[in-house]
């Protein structure tokens, strides 16, 4: 049976859903008050900076929140950072009980909230829909505690796996509902990488078009080293605020990345490995920019570096039901490949679902 807990906590986790794209690096967080069987206030993180969950569901409260009960998808904060400790300010309301989806991964809270709650007598029950909660925040749990960004690897081929027909046409592989939901992972997360050879070979402008909602254009980054890309490319001359940064290594141009600047993109350049960008190098420097999730769009060659360097979090796998044949047409992961089947990589905690004409597949590299 659904315990009335699980009920109200479900309801605190969809308010906390309404703040994606929004709150970045921080968390998504949901808030609901009840007090004798009845909301009286809900609330949500609705923008990084802002009010957290639990102090909007109080503004929002229609009346007294004395001796209530608040549902709080993650452990309120004790700490001082944008805004003062959530878990004072609970004391302070007089809430009785407490119920948390999951306790807080960030460091500086870890468990010191819900401590400071019990201190001052509030009864604290945990784990209410954890791993629900623990999968809305996949990507805040994994940038507080490591600084690099949460990456997933997105990618669209037809059902005989190739990425693009034998003369390399490649809009559109997956259907429009397929397109809609990679919009909404665009707006999800802060950045959006792509190696130059689909810069060349497509000249995306990797913005968020969404009619709904307006999305936050993430930042582009461009792998490409020896910057090689035009300046005219799209992502170089958008009008949108978006902000573009080109990776690359001593192999490139000097005279180019001067050039480069002065279209405003912002230069990383990281070591070599293998005459290439250092991939784990650049998410640490992407890390400790505030990024904390990208969005890996290919192309071919850089998704199997991404996967081959440990770097890729999750994948996102789209299956369009058509068959295209070519024996030269390019498929989702390319490079030098692997030699032995034991040596694959494995996804684990698979999720299937069905986007309208197309298959979803999620889910998460095996360490
Ligand atoms: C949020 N929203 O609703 C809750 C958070 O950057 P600050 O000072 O706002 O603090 C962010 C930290 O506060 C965050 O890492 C998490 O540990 C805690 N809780 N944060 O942004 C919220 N409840
Ligand atoms: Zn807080």
């Amino acid at each position: 049976m659904i315990s009335i807990d699980t009920v109200y906590m479900q309801r605190a986790l969809e308010l906390s859903k309404k703040g994606i794209g929004y709150t970045n690096p921080n968390p998504l967080v949901g808030a609901v008050i009840v007090k004798e069987g009845r909301i009286i206030g809900e609330g949500y993180h609705k923008y990084l900076g802002g009010p957290h969950a639990e102090i909007d569901a109080f503004q929002n409260a229609i009346e007294d929140v004395s001796g209530s009960t608040m549902y709080v998808t993650l452990e309120p904060c004790s700490h001082y950072g944008r805004t003062p400790p959530c878990a004072e300010t609970i004391v302070k309301n007089k809430i009785s009980k407490v119920v948390v989806a999951t306790t807080d991964p960030n460091p500086l809270v870890a468990g010191r909230g819900i401590q400071v709650l019990r201190e001052h007598g509030i009864e604290v029950i945990t784990d209410i829909l954890k791993d629900e909660a623990m999968k809305i925040n996949e990507i805040f749990i994994k940038y507080i505690s490591t600084k690099k960004p949460f990456c997933i690897m997105k990618t669209a081929m037809t059902l005989d796996g190739k990425i693009a027909t034998a003369s390399g046409q490649s809009k559109w592989i997956t259907g429009e509902a397929s397109r809609t939901v990679v919009h909404q992972l665009r707006h999800r997360v802060s950045g959006i990488m792509v190696g130059i050879g689909t810069i060349l070979k497509d000249d995306p402008s990797l913005t968020t078009r969404l009619d709904a909602i307006e999305g936050m254009d993430p930042i582009r980054v461009i792998v490409d080293s020896k910057a090689r890309i035009p300046l005219n490319a799209k992502v170089l001359n958008l009008k949108s605020n978006a902000k573009t940064i080109i990776v690359t290594t001593e192999l490139a141009d000097s005279k180019k990345l001067k050039a480069l600047k002065e279209k405003n993109a912002k230069i990383i350049i990281t070591p070599l490995k293998n005459d290439r960008v250092d991939l784990p190098y650049l998410m640490k420097q992407l890390g400790e920019m505030g990024m904390d999730s990208i969005l890996l769009e290919g192309g071919s060659e850089l998704n199997f570096s991404a996967i081959e360097s440990s770097i890729v979090d999750k994948v996102i796998a789209f299956v369009a039901p058509k068959i295209v044949g070519g024996k030269l047409s390019k498929t989702p992961v390319g490079g030098l490949g692997i030699e032995h089947l034991s040596e694959a990589y494995v996804l684990d905690d698979l999720k299937v679902s069905i986007v309208s004409e197309d298959i979803m597949i999620e889910g998460y590299p095996r360490r």
